[in-house]
């Protein structure tokens, strides 16, 4: 439509009551959000169609972004920055008396991934399409998303996560584009002179259902697609579902993300979703491609898929399947056909995240899958003998010890292989995978992760985004990069103080937000200091949790520093609900919260906050509040961390271990305006070689870790006996597997360093001016390119603004 504000105030009271036959006061929020998103929606539609068949016309190569998680978040006004509707709409609604956060805020996220990796996938979708690249995404609809985190009596409880109950205006479900997933049974082959065929027994089917969700790029007219895969049953196979558990059964293969894994049956289901989503996605490429292509010995030219960490590795095998099995391609043109297609990105180090798969759950999963992994594990140990040590061809094989190792499968039937920061790709090539970069040293390469900084800045952050409007133009809007032009400023009083009064206003704003939430009242003269991320132990919340408990006994003891700060600390983080030492994390931290925030001496000087239920749209409230961002991983644990990125582009300061993006951070910012401390990576392999460390000494010998350590046991932090003990004993007697203890002084001395420097409040704002400066140069819209280039070969459309 012709877009201005009066002709969208038309459009939007005209359906609002096609819609609900309603005015604009009678409707509730949710009225208002249905009806502005039914408009954005069928907005863009028409570029989704255009869009998709310039890619057909085109016949340029595609690329399929397989993740068994996406965590878009909110898409509303995504969506509008993306059309570049946002503030005309905002003003046109308000000209309504209608509030369009308020109405943003009706949205229930969509939260179908745990963290770091599924975002991850959500702002690449969102690069490929602002980059007009041809990229999709290809993942499981999942009915209930990560589950909605409670604190009763300080314990985390899980409730079901319905975003779905109020209805999604974003999806289109596409019937017609349904395939059939198979699952179990047996299989045999029988020879048909020039090929095999197997023939199945016993197989369940499943009917997959697409639904698909526009992916807007930056007002550039390209609008990509992201397919979630529904399971349903086929109307073929009703009479074969005659119970309510057999129909359950297809129900719960897309019911929830990361089944419970305690199980073999929880294990099992996670193994056929990952088969299901895989397989769906890739008969529907192949299908497409067929339709519109020649020839399927060219399929690598035009395909690529790529395989976001190791839960789609069966990608390799159902393509193999599809090409031998049904397109009757010899093994070797097929393989050559699917190394080319299939990339893959490793995203940790931490051994329990590489999966491993016992064959007979393969065999039960799947068996024609299962034999094909066989084969091309037979032809790698066959192939490499002679040039290699049997024990690295041991070490490097898919099936070992009856096991299918996913990593490796990956690795050999891929062509690139690569790592999220250069700290960690180098680890992969010098440790993890070593022995695979010796064979394929061409294949590995880095891809140092990135954030949009559409939603992390533009949307999440409008008071800052004003300031560098007009402290350096609006150029870094479309090219982050450009935020660079803020150093000059470093001394510019005006544009330091307005930089410090927007971190201000969103301080206020978040302090209202919090008192609403949790009763705490805080102060904004504090500093904010967050740490929000998965709660996991390599992470070290809890060496965040002992500073806390050391200043608050200093404050107790009289024992206060005169450059002391006072500080709100704030926590975002869910456990794993099987994971009970995190649990316990959990409940420690909101103990000492209840003990700090109710002591009277304590007052404004410290405040602990641990906001439930973290997720996308929390995070867009705490990032541009932040003064301090907490990264304190254990060197070499943290394949990169992504918060670090949003955090410093809102102009938090970061404290930091060497780990993970980090370290280049500290490259672009300098040593100067980033807060350094801890273990490096090859202190830690020391420890690790020599097997020196002996976390009790730590305890025995230093008298401040002993008086914080023996707070969790002797009884000065209520109510938390059993968690208490279970974490003071994983420090002491089971050695303190990622060095908490041992980094703990260094942790305590560059936190006194943070408060000396936030006593001068200009430094502080240089410093932050620094950060934001630099936060630019981690837009996910370059690391985007960078595979584009180097893994996938593609390029954007050569008529760009087909809008
Ligand atoms: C198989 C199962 C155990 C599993 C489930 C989830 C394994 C891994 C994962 C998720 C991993 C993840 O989120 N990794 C994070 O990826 C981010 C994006 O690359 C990194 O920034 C972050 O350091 C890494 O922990």
């Amino acid at each position: 439509m012709d877009f201005n504000k009066e002709v969208f105030k038309e459009k939007f009271k005209n359906r609002l009551d096609e819609k609900y036959a309603l005015d604009v006061k009678d409707a509730t929020p949710q009225e208002l959000y249905l009806t502005l998103s039914s408009i954005v929606r069928s907005s863009y539609s028409r570029y989704w169609r255009k869009t998709w068949k310039k890619y057909m016309e085109d016949g340029k190569k595609q690329i399929y972004y397989f993740s068994i998680e996406f965590l878009p978040g909110r898409l509303l006004m995504s969506n509008l920055l993306n059309m570049g509707w946002l503030e005309t709409v905002r003003d046109a609604l308000k000209d309504l008396d209608i509030d369009l956060d308020e109405i943003a805020e009706v949205e229930k996220d969509m939260a179908l991934g745990n963290g770091g990796l599924g975002r991850l996938a959500s702002a690449f979708m969102d690069s490929l399409a602002s980059d007009g690249l041809p990229g999709n995404g290809n993942g499981i609809r999942y009915r209930y998303g990560l589950f909605k985190q409670k604190f009763i009596d300080g314990y985390q409880i899980e409730l079901p996560n319905e975003w779905l109950d109020s209805g999604n205006p974003w999806e289109i479900r596409r019937e017609s584009k349904s395939v059939t997933v198979r699952l179990g049974g047996k299989v045999y082959l029988v020879d048909r002179g020039n090929y095999l065929e197997p023939v199945y027994e016993d197989a369940q089917l499943i009917k997959a259902v697409p639904y698909d969700t526009a992916i807007v790029g930056y007002k550039n007219g390209t609008v990509n697609t992201m397919r979630l895969w529904d399971a349903e049953i086929p109307s073929s196979e009703e009479a074969k579902y005659r119970t309510i558990e057999q129909r359950r059964e297809v129900e719960d293969l897309v019911s929830v993300l990361y089944p419970d894994d305690s199980k073999e049956s929880g294990r099992i289901l996670r193994l056929k979703q990952e088969y299901f989503f895989v397989s769906a996605g890739i008969q529907s490429i192949v299908r497409h491609f067929k339709k519109y292509n020649k020839s399927m010995n060219k399929i690598g030219e035009y395909i690529g898929i790529h395989i976001n960490d190791t839960h789609p590795a069966m990608s390799v095998a159902e393509l193999m399947r599809i090409l031998v099995d049904e397109e009757h391609m010899s093994w070797d043109d097929a393989w050559k056909q699917t190394v080319a297609v299939m990339s893959y990105t490793n995203h940790t180090i931490m051994a329990e995240a590489l999966e491993k798969w016992p064959v007979h759950i393969m065999q039960q999963v799947q068996p024609r899958i299962l034999q094909i992994i066989q084969e091309i594990d037979r032809r790698f140990v066959e192939e490499k003998q002679g040039k290699y040590a049997r024990d690295m061809i041991e070490r490097t094989r898919i099936i070992k010890d009856n096991q299918v190792r996913m990593a490796n499968l990956s690795i050999i039937g891929s062509h690139s292989t690569n790592g999220v920061a250069k700290l960690h790709t180098e680890l992969l090539k010098d440790d993890v995978l070593h022995d695979f970069y010796v064979m394929y040293p061409e294949r590995f390469n880095n891809k140092t992760n990135g954030i949009t900084d559409r939603r992390w800045l533009q949307i999440a952050n409008p008071e800052l985004s004003k300031v560098l409007d007009k402290a350096i133009g609006t150029e870094w809007r479309q090219d982050p990069t450009k935020l660079q032009k803020l150093l000059k400023h470093q001394n510019d009083n005006k544009v330091l103080n307005q930089i410090a009064n927007a971190k201000l206003k969103n301080k206020e704003r978040l302090a209202k937000f919090i008192e609403k939430e949790t009763g705490i009242k805080v102060s904004t003269d504090a500093i904010f200091d967050v740490q929000i991320k998965r709660l996991h132990a390599y992470k070290r919340q809890l060496l965040k949790l002992m500073h806390i408990v050391k200043l608050y006994l200093d404050i107790k003891q009289g024992k206060v520093a005169s450059d002391f700060q006072p500080r709100v600390f704030i926590f975002g983080a869910k456990a794993a609900p099987s994971y009970y030492y995190a649990k316990a994390i959990i409940k420690c931290i909101n103990e000492v919260a209840n003990m700090v925030n109710n002591d009277p001496e304590i007052g404004d000087k410290l405040k602990v906050v641990f906001l439930e239920d973290y997720r996308v749209s929390l995070a867009e409230k705490i990032i541009p509040a932040a003064n301090i961002s907490e990264q304190i991983s254990l060197a070499s644990k943290e394949a990169s961390g992504t918060s670090n990125m949003k955090l410093m582009l809102n102009g938090a300061l970061t404290v930091a271990t060497l780990d993970g993006a980090n370290i280049e951070i500290k490259d672009y910012v300098g040593e100067d305006n980033i807060f350094i401390f801890g273990l490096t990576k090859d202190e830690v392999y020391d420890y690790y070689n020599n097997g020196n460390y002996h976390s009790y000494d730590y305890y025995n010998n230093h008298e401040e870790i002993r008086r914080v350590l023996n707070a969790f046991v002797d009884g000065t932090i209520p109510n938390c006996q059993a968690e208490g003990q279970e974490i003071f004993d994983s420090l002491t007697k089971y050695n303190d597997e990622y060095f908490v203890l041992r980094d703990f002084e260094s942790y305590v001395n560059i936190q006194e360093m943070v408060d000396r420097t936030y006593s001068n409040k200009r430094h502080w704002n240089q410093m932050s001016l620094v950060n934001i400066a630099y936060g630019g140069m981690f837009s996910s819209d370059d690391t985007i390119k960078r595979y584009a280039e180097d893994i996938w070969n593609i390029s954007p459309l050569k008529d760009e603004k087909h809008g």
